[in-house]
């Protein structure tokens, strides 16, 4: 099975902590989906890391999918609960996780561009749907913390990525609870293998 992937991107540390925690073997292969389109496109044509390729030939995408997958055919804990409310209740919150992440992404390009290109509008928006979702995480942690799951992964890695490209603009913040559950959650080793890189 085979992951494509890059060590900066938060949806694809999503699936490989997925599969560590899942004891299953990937073969991970680095793609920039920015330079290296020919890698990608025939196999996602949304030209998105991460995609999974197995069996024979078939793909999987976008990350939510993947970390489904993982969860349905590899061994250990489930992490996402079958059905019921706490089914929906997980998924709730992995929207609110994935959301985090997409407006994440959103600022980190906005503060690429020179600063007289800045969009004001969308900064000001992603940065104030990132602080609202990390407080409502904080008052719900009650319902994530426990045993490992698909919210606790999607938070740690949010959380990770948030402090890699954001720095503190948009982390330590008053989230004490959050804050001390990210310390104790990032010392997996699944997390620690997995450590965002440039
Ligand atoms: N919703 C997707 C988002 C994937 C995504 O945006 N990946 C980024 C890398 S972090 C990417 O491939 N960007 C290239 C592009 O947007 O064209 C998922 O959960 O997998």
């Amino acid at each position: 099975m085979k992951l494509l992937f890059s060590h900066a991107s938060p949806y694809a540390r999503k699936c490989r902590v997925t599969a560590i925690e899942k004891g299953i073997q990937l073969e991970e292969i680095q793609v920039n989906p920015m330079e290296e389109p020919e890698k990608l496109n025939h196999i996602n044509p949304l030209g998105k890391i991460p995609c999974l390729v197995y069996g024979e030939g078939k793909t999987l995408f976008d990350s939510p999918v993947i970390c489904a997958y993982f969860d349905e055919i590899g061994d250990g804990p489930q992490l996402m609960p079958k059905e019921g409310a706490a089914h929906w209740a997980m998924r709730r919150h992995e929207a609110i996780i994935d959301g985090i992440l997409d407006s994440a992404l959103g600022l980190v390009h906005e503060f690429r561009k020179p600063e007289e290109k800045h969009f004001d509008l969308w900064i000001n928006r992603w940065g104030c749907a990132i602080d609202r979702s990390l407080s409502q995480l904080n008052n719900e942690l009650d319902q994530i913390e426990g045993d490992i799951s698909t919210a606790q992964i999607g938070l740690g890695t949010a959380i990770g990525y948030l402090q890699f490209r954001l720095g503190k603009k948009h982390w330590i913040g008053p989230y004490p609870e959050l804050s001390a559950w990210y310390e104790s959650f990032a010392q997996r080793p699944s997390m620690q293998q997995t450590n965002p890189q440039t």
